[in-house]
């Protein structure tokens, strides 16, 4: 099982199997979403009945109990009786049944029905997480990625307990959402992506839709608006943001760190005003991403003088900001999220403890660990390796309490892998480079400290294999699992 429980023990003498006749008993109806979504998949593999009624059944999922598990914890017990998930919250229910898919046996995330038997060894579960911010990101402007495709990666994603979805909704290839107040940002910045073909956006409606897709998966959207480098689309779409007013051409190159906003502009302030709001309306999550990285063409006392300003913006529109480690250089508002995006660079280190010192809180994203755009190794067909080969052994094998030095654990609220898209320009290339690694990072940001050791990791990683199999996942085979 992938995140490893807090707690977990055998029951050596008691197996659980799912007949034909079973049911899913609901303790009350605010386990509906969650038991009818499990059920329906259950019932395309198992040709299953399974209906979901109320009070207990076969499986019967409550939230009626285990308070001090936390809003995410659960309990979980399976034995010849039957099953029961048991949390606080929806959310901790959630996060059981996906426990529970896991000790299915991996053909019952099957779209057809299968042979049976359908059994469970018996387990006692206690679980809940290390951290509270789990997250993956996904880098929609390099390359766009449609509704369905983001459902999807959605779907693979909770599957190992995954809690924050990054949207990077903006760079210099493309503005990738709808801002009503200054339309061309999407149609002529978004209609580009790298490589010179179409790109795309989301409108209104379909981002509320994939907001709420998420919800229904218990992931918040973190959308991210990079600013004030980063910003080539949106300098094309309105030569009023450039310094001279002049509009560079659309650009679908990879190159990093040649855009700017005019930082002295009062108009760049009204239009992050705007678009702040826009998406800030779209946003039930507490965090806004206001970009920050790289912005190597801004003069660095103009950089000083823009972060305040656009965080004053976020802040103003009922959003906590966050934004990669660079923006710790100036005074942060209460409550920011830094991420940081480091190796051993001492630098880097420095900005994180900057951040830590005003209060800030850290994500950790180390780009030698976490990042799922770089190579596996020297042959890997896709990905960079700005940051090194980033094997599998290698993205796991870290501990987030001791990342940077000098930080104290209570200034980490998780962890998030991000997945840039400079060479990704489909959903299989987008899988090959995210699985096997991001159900390791989900685990250095669920699991106990205790738990964490990459031999026995490495077995369990193994049998997530026969799972993608049957969800048709293009996972790299790497040579360091011995996988089924
Ligand atoms: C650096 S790390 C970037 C992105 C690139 C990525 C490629 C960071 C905050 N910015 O603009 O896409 O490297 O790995």
């Amino acid at each position: 099982m992938i995140p490893q429980p807090t707690a977990q023990q055998a029951l050596p003498d008691e197996t659980f199997t799912l007949q034909p006749d079973a049911t899913i008993g609901i303790a009350d109806s605010s386990a509906q979403p969650i038991a009818d979504r499990f059920a329906a998949q259950l019932r395309r593999s198992t040709g299953f009945e399974l209906p979901v009624q109320e009070g207990t059944g076969t499986i019967t999922l409550s939230t009626d109990g285990a308070e001090s598990l936390g809003a995410e914890g659960y309990e979980l017990r399976a034995d010849a009786s039957g099953v029961t998930v048991t949390a606080a919250t929806t959310e901790g229910l959630f996060r059981g049944v996906t426990t529970l898919r896991q000790l299915l046996p991996a053909k019952a995330e099957a779209n057809s029905e299968q042979e049976g038997p359908w059994e469970i060894a018996g387990t006692t579960i206690s679980d809940f997480p290390r951290y509270g911010y789990r997250g993956v990101m996904l880098d929609v402007s390099r390359h766009f990625f449609t509704l369905d495709q983001v459902k999807h990666f959605i779907d693979l994603v909770s599957l190992y307990k995954i809690n924050r979805l990054h949207l990077h909704l903006s760079d210099d290839q493309g503005w990738r959402i709808q801002v009503d107040s200054w339309p061309r940002l999407t149609e002529y910045g978004g209609s580009l992506q790298v490589g010179g073909g179409t790109g795309g956006y989301y409108t209104k409606t379909e981002y509320a839709e994939l907001v709420q897709y998420a919800a229904e998966h218990y992931i918040t959207v973190v959308p991210e608006i990079d600013t004030p480098g980063h910003t080539n689309a949106a300098l094309a779409s309105y030569p009023e943001l450039n310094k001279g007013d002049q509009a560079p051409e659309l650009y679908t190159e990879t190159e990093v760190g040649f855009s700017s906003f005019a930082i002295d502009k009062d108009v760049t302030y009204e239009f992050l005003d705007d678009v702040f709001r826009e998406v800030a309306e779209q946003t039930p999550g507490e965090l806004l991403h206001l970009g920050g990285d790289e912005a190597h063409s801004t003069p660095h006392s103009e950089y000083l003088a823009f972060v305040p300003q656009a965080a004053e913006l976020v802040v103003k529109h009922g959003k906590r900001v966050m934004g990669w480690h660079e923006i710790a250089d100036g005074s942060l508002p209460a409550g920011t999220v830094v991420q940081y995006w480091g190796t051993e660079d001492p630098k880097a280190q420095v900005l994180a403890q900057k951040a830590v010192e005003q209060g800030a809180t850290l994500v950790l994203s180390p780009a030698n660990r976490a990042y799922l755009d770089m190579k596996y190794h020297e042959e890997t067909p896709l990905g960079l390796q700005w940051a090194g080969l980033v094997s599998v052994e290698q993205s796991y094998s870290w501990n987030p309490a001791t990342l940077v030095p000098n930080v104290p654990a209570s200034a980490i609220d998780g962890v998030e892998a991000p997945l840039w898209t400079e060479t990704l320009d489909d959903l299989e290339k987008v899988e090959f480079m995210t699985f096997p690694r991001l159900p390791g990072i989900a685990e250095l940001g669920w699991s106990q400290e205790s738990a964490l050791d990459w031999t026995t990791y490495r077995d369990r990683l193994a049998e997530q294999g026969p799972r993608w199999e049957v969800l048709g996942v293009n996972f790299y085979r790497s040579p360091e699992i011995d996988w089924r």
